[in-house]
């Protein structure tokens, strides 16, 4: 029964797989690459086709500006069944964005880093992966280069993200309090994303006024960053992206190491890594609430609300071992009751909680799978096997869908997959959780 499922995850990435050379989150609803999906699908790849896995990589890397800036989509080819495309973000307004690519003028949470150094753990050839990450290492030291220098305005360890589209957690609650800061103009656009799915599990079309009316900001701006940290309505300190960071900061540590040399650059990664601990500690961990929370940098105040992203520290290993006991009852007490399934995206208790919509309550694979290696980062075995078995079970019972309905008590009434079918990260992390 599980070689079914084996083949059928595969056969979703290959049929994802674009003749450019790298992979689409989902056919019609997501037409290009996407830079943290490329990150997550690579790992899938690498336990059955480890030449794809590198090849996803080398594609988004081709799209990375001189800066140092990896953007968040890049648009190898035009579609019309997305909205807002390459027309609409116009990255060529800023100098460093290379000619030959379009792509967006915003980015997505630094995952390249741990994914390196998973696709090296994973690799039965060393000698082969380590030619490879050679080539792409220092890429992507410059990628964690150009967010400590233009991300963290205070010089405190921590970036920030001025989009909630850079989040990946896009239509979450958390930016609620946001938008009511804004008033933006009501634009005129044609949706896509609701012709290939039921609107009432995407956001709402004021909602996409919000996301345009960031983007016209900062392309008056000419993508700019200090411009945009002035000027950016949305200007947040995730502690996801940078959990996400650190963790891949840690990673390119320990493939620096194996390389053998580059003192200058261990030394720097460590460095910020003591300080961006530090800082998550002290800035975005709340002791009332038992959890880390979003800090809104533009209010200059936390964003008191709990979600997957609440736990992600454990990812990076952030809290101490007393702390991280602390964070798991928070977990058990407002995620873990066993009526849903592992892991919602946005508190169950919260009156906002919406189990069907788009980052707003259901269950994501990608947020699992960080959730399942922090769990088991610090022992806590029993509950990092529930999020794996959900994940799974999910998948099997449902199919690769991009994200799940957590409430046990329909899934044997109908079918919980919700959102784009065939899904890639789903198919890539499902593959990963099977061989862990
Ligand atoms: C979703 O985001 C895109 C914009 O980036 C969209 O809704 O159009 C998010 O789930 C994001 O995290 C993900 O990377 C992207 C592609 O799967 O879809």
């Amino acid at each position: 029964m599980k070689n079914t499922f084996v083949k059928k995850a595969q056969d979703i990435l290959n049929e994802n797989f674009q003749e450019g050379g790298y992979t689409i989150p989902s056919k019609k609803l997501y037409p290009f690459q996407w830079k943290w999906d490329s990150g997550f699908i690579a790992l899938g790849y690498a336990h059955f086709d480890m030449s794809k896995a590198k090849k996803e990589i080398e594609t988004l890397l081709d799209a990375q500006w001189s800066n140092g800036f990896i953007p968040h989509i890049v648009f190898h080819i035009t579609s019309n069944t997305y909205f807002p495309g390459p027309k609409f973000h116009l990255s060529s307004l800023h100098p460093d964005a290379p000619k030959k690519l379009s792509s967006t003028g915003m980015t997505q949470p630094p995952v390249l880093g741990f994914v390196l150094e998973r696709l090296y753990d994973i690799s039965k050839d060393k000698e082969n992966i380590l030619q490879f990450i050679k080539l792409q290492i220092d890429k992507i030291y410059a990628n964690h280069i150009y967010f400590y220098s233009q991300r963290d305005i205070n010089d405190e360890g921590l970036v920030y993200i001025y989009h909630n589209w850079e989040s990946g957690t896009d239509n979450s609650p958390l930016w609620d309090d946001i938008w009511k800061t804004m008033n933006p103009p009501k634009y005129k656009f044609e949706r896509k994303d609701t012709t290939h799915v039921d609107p009432s599990q995407r956001p709402t079309n004021r909602e996409y006024d919000h996301y345009l009316n960031i983007i016209e900001i900062a392309k008056t701006h000419n993508y700019n960053d200090e411009k945009i940290a002035l000027h950016s309505p949305f200007l947040v300190i995730d502690p996801l992206f940078n959990s996400i960071l650190i963790r891949s900061n840690e990673a390119l540590i320990r493939l620096y190491k194996i390389l053998g040399g580059n003192k200058e650059k261990i030394n720097y990664l460590k460095k910020q890594n003591f300080k961006s601990i530090d800082a998550l500690n002290k800035k975005l961990f709340r002791n009332d609430l038992g959890a880390y929370v979003h800090y809104d940098l533009r209010n200059e105040k936390h964003i008191l609300s709990l979600s997957s992203s609440s736990f992600s520290p454990l990812f990076c290993g952030a809290p101490n071992k007393k702390r991280g006991i602390k964070l798991l009852n928070t977990f058990m007490n407002k995620f873990g009751d066993p009526k849903y399934y592992l892991c919602a995206s946005f508190n169950p208790k919260d009156k906002k909680f919406n189990p069907k919509k788009y980052w707003r309550g259901p269950v994501w694979i990608n947020l699992n799978w960080i959730l399942y290696n922090g769990l088991k980062r610090y022992g806590f075995n029993e509950i990092a096997q529930r999020i794996k078995d959900d994940s799974i079970f999910l998948i099997e019972k449902n199919g690769f869908y991009e994200y799940f309905d957590p409430r046990k008590k329909i899934s044997n009434i109908e079918n919980i997959g919700y959102g784009g079918s065939n899904f890639s990260w789903s198919a890539a992390l499902y593959l990963d959780f099977l061989n862990d």
